[in-house]
């Protein structure tokens, strides 16, 4: 399953998920893993740091122009259609598609080679405090497009004296030779429309829509109304194509020190979230996802942060259903100057953040967008990259903050250029300080540094422990101790008038990599800061957020 609901009624689709042949480079033997998934789980690839390739036949039965859509491939992909190179993405945590035009009826075979190595050639998945896995890692779909087809869709909604607008801008794109005459109807909430719009040959085009909706409810974390944007491409007066949206009548606004949704202060109270979990890897099933938005609600959270790259679109989708509220980040984590000067580095952001906002533009849970999270931001080439990265974003995107977690105490210099300050800070874990005057001196700081009369988040905070490991000493690796962490942070940091938001690092144990740095000093080679382990049993901290987010604002 691509999405929670259906995106085409017209358009055929289906889904490749299940069993595709397998080979590992330097394995003799063949395999067969499933898709989605990662070739970890198999016994043979426990961390297995290579490349693979997987191959599945199809049958086409009907001849014409075929649309593969993949939802992440970890972490770089090689697409070949009866052998001819069809396309190549790098990054696990963002989609990508490939057209192969006019395909005769009958078998076909896609062959994807995946890659997870380090190296030069990938300057964003490095050794690092999570696990860069491998495989075809989220769903794939094959779909069966006409010459013009709908691309996407980017619904911008806005409330203007009490009444809700939108602008709907729908894009498509014409494959074929010639010149087409199409009409894009759009339905959404009754309201309906119509526009016509000649697309030269081999172009794309896009029309726009401006209506007013009355009636409508808005979209809200206490209140999340969700609607289908149904848009219909007609061409020669016959509908060939259709895609779905589903979309919230929300806003969100930073106004001095706050952040506003549809108007009114919020508060966001929640968790960092890794896509990892125990026997999936990073091929989070649905059924997993659900699970662990169940854990974060029933801990009172009303948001999370999905720490540190874009996530699957099912997850934002459960968000949104929820009334979660979201800070998506592009794909960073922890880089110094030397990795940010990677000749790679600054195309590989920009491929990833315009993918993310792309995709992921229609979730009205996603309430900001972040970028390099503890990245170099302390040094006057980096401030140019974030600077870049900020101003990408704004070009795509006006009607969301920004935001980027900073590490870099007393040194940042970028802190002038998101529109909310973030930083992450584990008093009574790396460092032993009285938090309250550790963070009053953190924010005076950021304050008088760029941060003045902006929201300010506290984007992680926490402490570690062993899942199981009880001990009345309450020392440091025990349940007790980190319990006690975490409560002795939120204490200051829920009851802080200038801080509008706060994100335990983390919700769940996830896995590290050994290679590189000191990861591999991390006990059972895990970020153990969950306040669940990988497996989502509850770690005592479990209930000490969960009393504490309940009490903050009625557990609003
Ligand atoms: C940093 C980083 C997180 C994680 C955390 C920790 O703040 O942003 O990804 O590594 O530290 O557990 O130390």
């Amino acid at each position: 399953m691509i999405r929670l609901f259906e995106t085409h009624r017209i358009r055929q689709q289906r889904e490749l998920d299940g069993m595709w042949e397998f080979r590992m480079d330097g394995f003799e033997r063949e395999y067969r893993l499933p898709v989605p998934g990662c070739w970890e789980q198999h016994p043979d690839f426990l961390q297995h740091r290579g490349k693979g390739t997987y191959t599945k036949k199809i049958f086409i039965t009907q001849a014409g122009n075929v649309r593969l859509a993949f939802q992440g491939v970890s972490h770089t992909a090689d697409v070949f259609f009866d052998g001819e190179k069809i396309a190549h993405h790098y990054n696990a945590f963002t989609p990508f598609s490939a057209i192969v035009g006019n395909v005769a009826a009958g078998e076909h075979e896609i062959k994807v080679e995946v890659d997870n190595t380090f190296g030069m050639h990938s300057a964003l998945h490095i050794p690092n405090d999570y696990y860069t896995y491998g495989g075809i890692t989220r769903p794939v779909a094959l779909e069966r497009v006409p010459d013009v087809y709908l691309k996407r869709i980017e619904f911008t909604p806005r409330l203007e004296k009490g009444r809700w607008y939108a602008r709907t801008e729908v894009f498509l794109c014409n494959l074929s030779a010639g010149e087409k005459a199409t009409a894009v109807r759009t339905e959404l909430a009754g309201v309906k429309a119509v526009q016509e719009v000649r697309i030269p040959p081999k172009t794309e085009a896009a029309v726009t829509f401006e209506q007013a909706f009355d009636g409508v409810a808005p979209w809200s974390h206490t209140k999340p109304h969700l609607y289908l944007l149904n848009a219909v491409l007609s061409v020669d007066g016959d509908e060939v194509d259709d895609l779905i949206e589903r979309v919230g009548f929300r806003t969100v606004e930073v106004r001095g020190t706050k952040i506003y949704l549809n108007g009114e202060p919020v508060y966001l109270k929640g968790f960092n979230r890794h896509e990892d979990y125990a026997v999936d890897g990073c091929a989070v099933s649905l059924q997993h996802m659900v699970q662990d938005m169940d854990l974060m609600q029933d801990m009172h959270a009303n948001a999370v942060r999905t720490c540190h790259y874009p996530n699957d679109d099912r997850f934002l989708d459960l968000c949104d259903e929820r009334g979660v509220m979201v800070w998506e980040e592009n794909h960073a984590r922890g880089l110094l100057l030397a990795d940010m000067q990677n000749p790679n580095f600054e195309g590989q952001c920009e491929d990833c953040i315009r993918e993310m906002i792309e995709q992921h533009y229609n979730h009205p849970s996603i309430v900001i967008w972040g970028i390099l999270n503890e990245c170099a931001s302390e040094t006057d080439e980096g401030r140019r990259m974030y600077q870049k990265q900020y101003a990408q974003i704004k070009s795509m995107d006006l009607s969301r903050p920004t935001t980027s977690a900073t590490c870099r105490h007393f040194t940042d210099k970028c802190l002038d250029l998101p529109d909310v300050a973030s930083f992450n800070l584990y008093s009574g874990w790396y460092i032993d300080c009285p938090i309250k005057e550790r963070s009053d001196q953190e924010m005076d700081w950021m304050i008088k540094s760029g941060a003045q009369n902006k929201p300010i988040l506290v984007s992680e905070f926490g402490a570690a422990a062993i899942y199981g490991y009880r001990d009345r000493s309450r020392c440091k690796w025990s349940e007790e101790r980190q319990a006690d962490v975490i409560r002795e942070n939120l204490e200051v940091y829920l009851f802080d008038d200038r801080i509008t938001g706060v994100f335990v690092w983390q919700f769940a144990d996830c896995r590290v990599t050994e290679e590189g740095e000191w990861f591999a000093t991390r006990a059972r080679c895990h970020n153990n800061k969950g306040v669940v382990d990988e497996y989502r049993r509850p770690k005592m901290a479990y209930d000490t957020v969960k009393e504490l987010f309940a009490n903050h604002r009625n557990g609003e």
